[in-house]
């Protein structure tokens, strides 16, 4: 609207009264865009597109298509596929995505400010759904959701010109929109100003969303859509690029040190607000909201659901560096969290040393579940073994128990008491032992004669079969008596009431 009326107060030439008073303003600077001569009373549109028209480069994340160094505006062609289809949302879990591009987010779309582009949507004939897509770098009605509405098999078409420079979500706006976008259907597309970005050694492209599945976090198998948590706002996963683990170990992303690094960071929602933080780094420039003002020296920056921003940092000393939605439930319950592996030599005057603590992340920096996907196989098959609960145990043992009672399950002296050889979980009753990481333990324990009198917080984010494997495995461990744990064991325990804490405190 106040653009609107700078355009019609410019086309007057009313806007030399406010050039008198020492301010001039053309509607370029107005609307935040660089004064670059524009042919027509719109700003950013640089008068039609010249030379041949050009396809876009798309990519899938984590990569982001090359800068486009054209000084002209020009027509670009872009060819975008919906395809719906079952992918792994955590290691033995999967979910049915519906993707822009076969990716979650979808395929990252670059151009010039002034550019004229051709969108193209194709539905796959094999999907079941219709589907539409809605860019928040258009200006026009639904942000081309209308003109893109497309049944399976079908392709629609509609053009636009990106008047507006920066960092825009899309997104599906198909009814019922919420279940689209929470399926996956998200992605950026980035309007370079016409002089291009400033010149960085990385460019990456990562995307929040939270996700609703009808089984717990991390429960295996097949999981669908669950509608009543979305409307809840209660995700099962809030993840980094559409999948747990997307960018942790071998798929880490990646920089030497002394490098300039600038992450494209959406959030396609549905629901939650990110608070973006890199744990270990701080942000020397964020151009917050995606938008022209650039704030500095930034901790944690807010991505909205439905919004982005570009995050720009040198790195200065080598490690591991974490990103996190710092709603850090969601990091170390949910799944949101990625890694950025900075490599190069150590600078002490700068940072000591010891680097990423794995008691901090656990298995969530390198997730190594395959023996719990093989378990979780295996108990579907109903061929589920001892030698595979223990397997599969171990891992999640790693992941949930040993940041206090050590992988070696020695504990540590006066804190945490030994699981190792422990007389007193030898003592216990099969579901006095399963009740322990249910419910958690307080109060007065003496194990192999020494006392502790702690707290053991309740674990009761496993699930079932992963309390089960757990204690098998401990129970076959370190010289303990051995035995079996089965999830229906836990299944009963669960059940039941919780008991009062122990007397003795
Ligand atoms: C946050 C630290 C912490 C974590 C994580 C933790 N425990 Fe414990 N655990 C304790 C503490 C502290 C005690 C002693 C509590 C007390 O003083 O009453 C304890 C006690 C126990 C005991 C009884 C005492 C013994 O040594 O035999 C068992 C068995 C046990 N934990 C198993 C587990 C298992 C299995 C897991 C993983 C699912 C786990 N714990 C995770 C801190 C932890
Ligand atoms: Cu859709």
């Amino acid at each position: 609207m106040s653009r609107l009326l700078t355009t019609v107060l410019a086309a007057a030439g009313l806007l030399s009264l406010a050039a008198c008073s020492g301010k001039p303003e053309t509607p370029a600077a107005a609307a935040g865009q660089p004064a670059v001569a524009s042919t027509s009373a719109i700003p950013g549109d640089f008068g039609p597109p010249q030379g041949e028209p050009v396809h876009a480069v798309l990519t899938s994340p984590p990569n982001v298509p090359p800068p486009v160094h054209r000084d002209h505006p020009a027509k670009v062609i872009v060819d975008l596929e919906v395809i719906e289809k079952e992918m792994q949302i955590s290691e033995g879990v999967t979910y049915t995505y519906w993707t822009f591009g076969g990716t979650v987010p979808g395929s990252f779309i670059r151009v010039r400010q002034g550019d004229t582009v051709e969108f193209h949507l194709k539905n796959d004939p094999n999907n079941k759904m219709p589907h539409n897509i809605d860019l928040h770098g258009v200006t026009g009605p639904g942000g081309g959701a209308a003109s893109s509405f497309t049944a399976p098999g079908h392709e629609s078409q509609f053009t636009f010109k990106a008047l507006n420079q920066g960092i825009y979500v899309y997104h599906c706006a198909t009814a019922p929109v919420g279940m689209h976008i929470a399926n996956g259907m998200y992605g950026l597309i980035l309007v370079e100003p016409p002089e291009g970005l400033p010149r960085v050694d990385h460019e990456y492209y990562v995307m929040q969303g939270d996700f609703y599945t009808t089984g717990k976090y991390r429960e295996k198998g097949h999981q669908p859509f669950d509608m009543d948590k979305a409307i809840d706002e209660k995700p099962t996963y809030v993840l980094f690029n559409g999948h747990e683990g997307s960018l942790t170990g071998d798929k880490a992303l990646a920089a030497k040190v002394g490098e300039t690094v600038r992450l494209f960071v959406g959030n396609g929602g549905p629901n939650l607000v990110s608070s973006f933080h890199v744990i270990g780094e701080i942000f020397d420039t964020v151009r917050q909201e995606g938008g022209t003002v650039e704030q500095h020296n930034v901790q944690t920056t807010l991505i909205p659901a439905g919004g982005a921003a570009m995050v720009e940092f040198r790195t200065q000393v080598p490690g591991s560096y974490v990103l996190v939605d710092h709603s850090i439930f969601r990091a170390f319950n949910k799944g949101a969290m990625a890694i950025l592996k900075v490599d190069g030599p150590e600078n002490k005057a700068i940072y000591s040393g010891k680097e990423v603590d794995a008691a901090y992340l656990g298995d969530r920096a390198e997730p190594n579940l395959h023996a719990v996907a093989t378990a979780a196989k295996a108990n579907a098959a109903g061929t589920l073994s001892k030698e595979d609960q223990i397997a599969a145990g171990k891992q999640l043992f790693t992941g949930t128990c040993s940041v206090c009672h050590q992988a070696s399950g020695e504990g540590l002296p006066g804190v945490f008491p030994p699981l190792a050889k422990s007389d007193f979980l030898a003592g216990l009753g099969k579901d006095e032992l399963i009740g322990i990481p249910l419910h958690g333990h307080t109060g007065k324990v003496t194990v192999n004669g020494k006392e502790y009198d702690s707290v053991m917080p309740p674990m009761s984010q496993l699930t079932d079969d992963e309390v089960a494997n757990i204690l098998t495995f401990v129970l076959n461990s370190w010289g303990n008596p051995g035995g079996q744990i089965s999830k229906e064991d836990v299944a009963r325990v669960r059940a039941q009431p919780a008991p009062a804490p122990a007397a003795g405190h």
